[in-house]
C-alpha cells in the first residue's frame, strides 16, 4: 500500500509512471525491414512471412466466402446471440454518433459550410494470439459500417490449420466486412498501408496488437506511401476509484479483468480507506488463484499498485495525472466527480458498471487510448471513420462585403498575388455597377 500524501514529486511520478518500451532500436530496424519488403515484393512477401510466422502451407492470403460462412455458421447458439445483442448496442451508440453538417453565412453573401464523409477503405487489424478478439472486430468493424466506409479490410493472422477464429468470423460476417486476409504482425500492416496485388491500400488503419504491429503502425503512419492510423499504442490499463463505500470484491474482479490481458497490463487501485485496500488485497489473491489465465494475471498484478489517498480530491488528482485508459468509479455519488474527471479513455460509474460492460457489450468502443495518451486522443468512434472538410460559395454581394479586409489582410503579409485574386474582382464588379 503506497501513502499517496508521504511521497515526494519524484516518487509520485515514479508510482504513477509506465513501463517503458524495450529493445526499442532492434524493433524499428526490424519492423522498417519487413516494410520494405512488403513494399517491394507485395503478396509474395506477406505469403513468406505468414508462412514463416503463422502457417507453413499457407496457399493464399484472402479467405474465401465459403470458408467463411462455414466458420460462422459453426459459431454456437448462445455466442451467436451474445454476439448479435452487443452488435446491435454498439451500432446503436454510434448511429447515434452521426455528425450534423454545418452551414453558415458569416458575412452577407459568404457561405461556409462543413460536410463530413466515409473514408472510403479502412484496414482493420484483429490480432491473433492466445485469446482471439471477436469484440475488438466489432468495436472496429460496426463504426466502419455506420459511418458508410466502402472497402472495409479485415487481417488477422491464421492459425497453423490456415483457419481463423469461427466467432471472428461470425462477427466479422455480422459487420458486412468485405474481405478477410490472412496475415497479421507488421506484414499485414504493411500490405494494408502500401496495397499489393491482392490487398487493397488503405486509407487509415484501424486495431490492437503486438509491439511489432504497434511500431509498423507508427512508421507507415509517418510516410508519405502509408496510411494513417487510429491512434499510438501501449499496454491496457485500468485505474479504480474507490471510496469506503466500494466493494472489495468488484474492486478485485476489476483489477483481475485488467491484468488477465497481458502480463504488461497496469491495474492501479485509488483509494481514500485503508480498509477497502486491505480486503481488496485480499480478494485478489482469493480470485486470482482461480483464473484460468492465472499466470498472465499474476505476472501483471506484480506491477499493481495500491494508493491510499487522504481525500476523494486527492484521488481525483491521481486519476488525472495518470490519464488511464479504462477509470472505473466506484464511490458514493460518483456522477458529482465526473466534471473533475479530466484524463480518462472511457469512464465507468458506480457499482455496475464494469469494465467488462464496456469491453463486450453496452454501446461505447473499447479501443481507447493508453499509455497517458488519454490526456490528448480520444476513444474510438464513428467520426474516426469519416473525415471533414470544409467548403465556402461567396456572391458578388459576399466579396463587395469581405473584399477590401481581405485585400488589407494579403497587403499586410505582402502577398500580391492573394491581393490581386480579390481587387481584380472587386475591379470587375465596380465597372459592372458603373456600366
Ligand atoms: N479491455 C480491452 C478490450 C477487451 N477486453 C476485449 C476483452 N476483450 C481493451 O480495452
Ligand atoms: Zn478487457
Amino acid at each position: 500500500m503506497i501513502d499517496w500524501s508521504s511521497l515526494s514529486q519524484q516518487d509520485r511520478q515514479q508510482v504513477l509512471s509506465r513501463p517503458a518500451m524495450q529493445n526499442a532500436r532492434r524493433l524499428q530496424e526490424t519492423v522498417g525491414q519487413i516494410l520494405t519488403e512488403v513494399n517491394t515484393k507485395g503478396d509474395e512477401a506477406v505469403l513468406a512471412f505468414t508462412r514463416q510466422f503463422d502457417c507453413p502451407d499457407l496457399k493464399q492470403l484472402a479467405l474465401n466466402n465459403a470458408d467463411l460462412n462455414r466458420l460462422a455458421d459453426s459459431v454456437t447458439e448462445p455466442v451467436q446471440n451474445a454476439i448479435d445483442t452487443a452488435f446491435k448496442n454498439i451500432y446503436d451508440f454510434h448511429q447515434a454518433q452521426q455528425p450534423q453538417s454545418i452551414t453558415l453565412t458569416t458575412t452577407r453573401g459568404v457561405v461556409c459550410e462543413q460536410h463530413f464523409s466515409a473514408l472510403d477503405t479502412v484496414g482493420l487489424y484483429i490480432p491473433g494470439g492466445s485469446a482471439p478478439l471477436p469484440s475488438t472486430v466489432l468495436m472496429l468493424g460496426v463504426p466502419a459500417m455506420a459511418a458508410g466506409c466502402r472497402r472495409r479490410v479485415l487481417c488477422t493472422p491464421p492459425a497453423k490449420s490456415g483457419m481463423i477464429a469461427p466467432e471472428i468470423a461470425y462477427a466479422a460476417r455480422k459487420c458486412g466486412i468485405s474481405e478477410i486476409y490472412l496475415c497479421g504482425g507488421a506484414q499485414a500492416i504493411a500490405a494494408m498501408a502500401f496495397g499489393t496485388d491482392t490487398l487493397p491500400r488503405a486509407d487509415k488503419i484501424f486495431g490492437p496488437g503486438n509491439s511489432f504491429v504497434t511500431e509498423a503502425k507508427q512508421q507507415v503512419s509517418q510516410r508519405p506511401d502509408g496510411a494513417a492510423i487510429d491512434m499510438p499504442a501501449g499496454p491496457s490499463e485500468v485505474l479504480v476509484l474507490a471510496d469506503d463505500s466500494a466493494d472489495p470484491e468488484f474492486i478485485a474482479s476489476d483489477l483481475l479483468s485488467q491484468a488477465e490481458h497481458g502480463s504488461d497490463s497496469q491495474a492501479i487501485l485509488v483509494c481514500t480507506s485503508e480498509q477497502v485496500i486491505e480486503q481488496t488485497v485480499a480478494a485478489v489473491e482469493r480470485q486470482l488463484a482461480v483464473l484460468s489465465r492465472n499466470d498472465i494475471a499474476s505476472q501483471a498484478m506484480q506491477n499493481a499498485r495500491y494508493i491510499l489517498t487522504d481525500t476523494l480530491q486527492q484521488a481525483i488528482e491521481v486519476s488525472n495525472l495518470y490519464a488511464p485508459e479504462h477509470l472505473i468509479v466506484q464511490i458514493t455519488h460518483p456522477r458529482s466527480c465526473l466534471p473533475l474527471l479530466t484524463n480518462a479513455g472511457s469512464i465507468f460509474l458506480g457499482p455496475w458498471s464494469p469494465e467488462s460492460a464496456g469491453d463486450y457489450a453496452s454501446g461505447t468502443n473499447h479501443v481507447l487510448p493508453t499509455y497517458g495518451y488519454a490526456r490528448n486522443y480520444s476513444s474510438l468512434g464513428l467520426l474516426d471513420f469519416m473525415r471533414r472538410y470544409t467548403v465556402q460559395e461567396l456572391s458578388e454581394e459576399g466579396m463587395r462585403n469581405l473584399g477590401p479586409a481581405i485585400v488589407t489582410l494579403a497587403n499586410a503579409e505582402g502577398l500580391d498575388a492573394h491581393a490581386n485574386a480579390v481587387s481584380l474582382r472587386l475591379a470587375k464588379l465596380e465597372q459592372e455597377n458603373r456600366g
